[in-house]
């Protein structure tokens, strides 16, 4: 993956869902518009009500755009069924379009219409969907559904016939990631007590009964929940956010079959979202104080928005693309979903990579089009006779750890070290040249992420006069 965004429309307010379904990006939020790629906020602005559909190759906007309004005024929850041919759509609301709905109902794809069976009547928020081939799972904030007790979890044949399946979760789940494969339905939020258990704000669900089938009891500290869940063929893995000292923000890498655990990192800075893809986890977080983490990084000005980290072993990779905080609780990403090779991101934010794009912006998987964040700055240090000593500080490359650096004298390439760097660390560089004593000459430094190279500096001109420290001027 690259760091660099393809153009996107964007929202007038927080993405919650985004689902991949037929080369079809749904997305779902508390939103009333949306605007095209470029468009500033009150320009060129379309009527979306919480939903929008765009297609996933081109990005361009789709005219599937059922309205959810009532109640909360948000969807929150999106997820298609395993052959794409439904989408479950849940959060809080009262009406889908003209028709009356209680927090969920289900679409089908192909013709973007609201099905007549799958209608059930939420009795609050629902913030997580999964589906398997049997079965619909809903988790929320809800203690009721048709008006049977559900403890913010239920399910649902796939044609919306509530199944017997319960548990007794005391607080909201967030999260839901059904393994039917491993006979289990993982469950996240922000509840301590599972089916009377202490199961903080994790556990495993036996996908017909609702038992506790796998407990990951110490895996959180009390003041953690889980945001996000995502999971490949063998791990699922956990997004957390915490409040107060002694909390735990980073991110869980558990076995699906016995149910240990893989690796646990200690960022800091509540992750909202995680995705998988290629051994590759990406997650949505405001990350700072990293240090524990291999590949990662001690606090510094900048917030990280996005990590991307080696599914084995937790390690950082070299893939920095950056959002701002941006409106609501200026948490930036809130959900991250893959749609083919292009990574999809949804939030808060209001910039992506410096440049201003609201709350929808997807990743490249390449080529990769980002030139170094910018060009240094030649600066002539003391020098012996004959040598001409510049130095400058390193730059840094969203999506590449080591840049080269092309060092021209009168035009003419002259040294092209090479060398590691990030936003974080940027060292000192330096290159000693040999000239005629007394000669004058004009250097220039560019700098190449071996595809993209940035623009040539200003040029520094400097006078080695024999025995005397160089003079220079710009
Ligand atoms: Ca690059």
């Amino acid at each position: 993956m690259t760091a660099d965004t393809l153009a996107t429309w964007q929202t007038d307010g927080i993405v919650w869902s985004l689902e991949y379904a037929r080369g079809v990006v749904y997305v779902g939020g508390t939103f009333n518009k949306v605007r095209p790629p470029g468009a500033k906020p009150g320009q060129q602005e379309v009527a979306r009500k919480n939903f929008a559909a765009f297609d996933a190759a081109t990005g361009r906007l789709l005219p599937c755009a059922p309205s959810f309004t009532g109640g909360g005024n948000t969807v929150r929850a999106l997820k298609a069924s395993p052959n794409g041919r439904v989408l479950y759509v849940g959060g809080s609301f009262g009406n889908v379009g003209k028709a009356g709905a209680a927090s969920a109902v289900a679409i089908d794809t192909a013709g973007c219409s609201l099905r007549k069976d799958f209608r059930p009547t939420m009795s609050s928020f629902v913030r997580a969907i999964d589906v398997t081939n049997d079965a619909v799972y809903l988790g929320g904030d809800f203690t009721l559904v048709n008006g049977q007790d559900r403890e913010r979890i239920a399910a649902f044949t796939p044609s919306g016939k509530l199944l017997p399946f319960q548990a007794e979760i005391d607080a909201p789940v967030r999260a839901i990631l059904a393994a039917p494969k491993f006979g289990k339905i993982i469950v996240g939020g922000d509840f301590f007590l599972l089916n009377g258990q202490l199961e903080k704000s994790l556990g495993a669900l036996h996908p017909v009964t609702g038992k506790t089938v796998n407990s990951y009891a110490d895996w959180l500290p009390p003041r953690s929940s889980v945001k996000a869940l995502a999971g490949d063929e063998t791990n699922f893995y956990v997004a957390a956010e915490g409040a107060g000292t002694g909390i735990f923000d980073g991110r869980i890498a558990g076995r699906l079959g016995d149910g240990k655990m893989v690796w646990k990192d200690t960022c800091m800075g509540a992750t909202q979202a995680v995705a998988v893809h290629k051994g590759v986890l990406y997650s949505g977080s405001h990350a700072h104080d990293c240090r524990d983490t291999p590949g990662g990084f001690t606090e510094y000005h900048n917030r990280q928005h996005f990590l991307a980290q080696s599914v084995r072993n937790r390690h950082i990779l070299h893939w920095f693309p950056d959002t701002d905080g941006g409106t609501g609780e200026g948490n930036g990403p809130r959900v991250l979903k893959m749609a083919g090779e292009v990574l999809w991101a949804g939030g808060e934010f209001t910039t992506v990579n410096g440049r201003p794009q609201q709350s929808l912006t997807r990743f490249s998987p390449g080529p990769d089009r980002g030139a170094p964040e910018e060009v240094p700055q030649l600066k002539a240090s003391a020098s012996a006779s004959g040598r001409v000593t510049l130095t400058w500080r390193a730059t840094w490359d969203r999506d590449d750890a080591e840049l080269k650096y092309l060092i021209y004298r009168d035009g003419r390439l002259v040294a092209s070290p090479t060398r590691r760097s990030a936003e974080w660390n940027r060292p000192t560089m330096k290159f000693t040249d040999s000239v005629a004593p007394g000669s004058r000459h004009r250097y220039r430094i560019a700098v190449t992420d071996g595809k993209n190279t940035s623009l040539k500096s200003k040029a520094l001109v400097v006078s080695a006069v024999a025995d005397e420290r160089p003079k220079e001027k710009h």
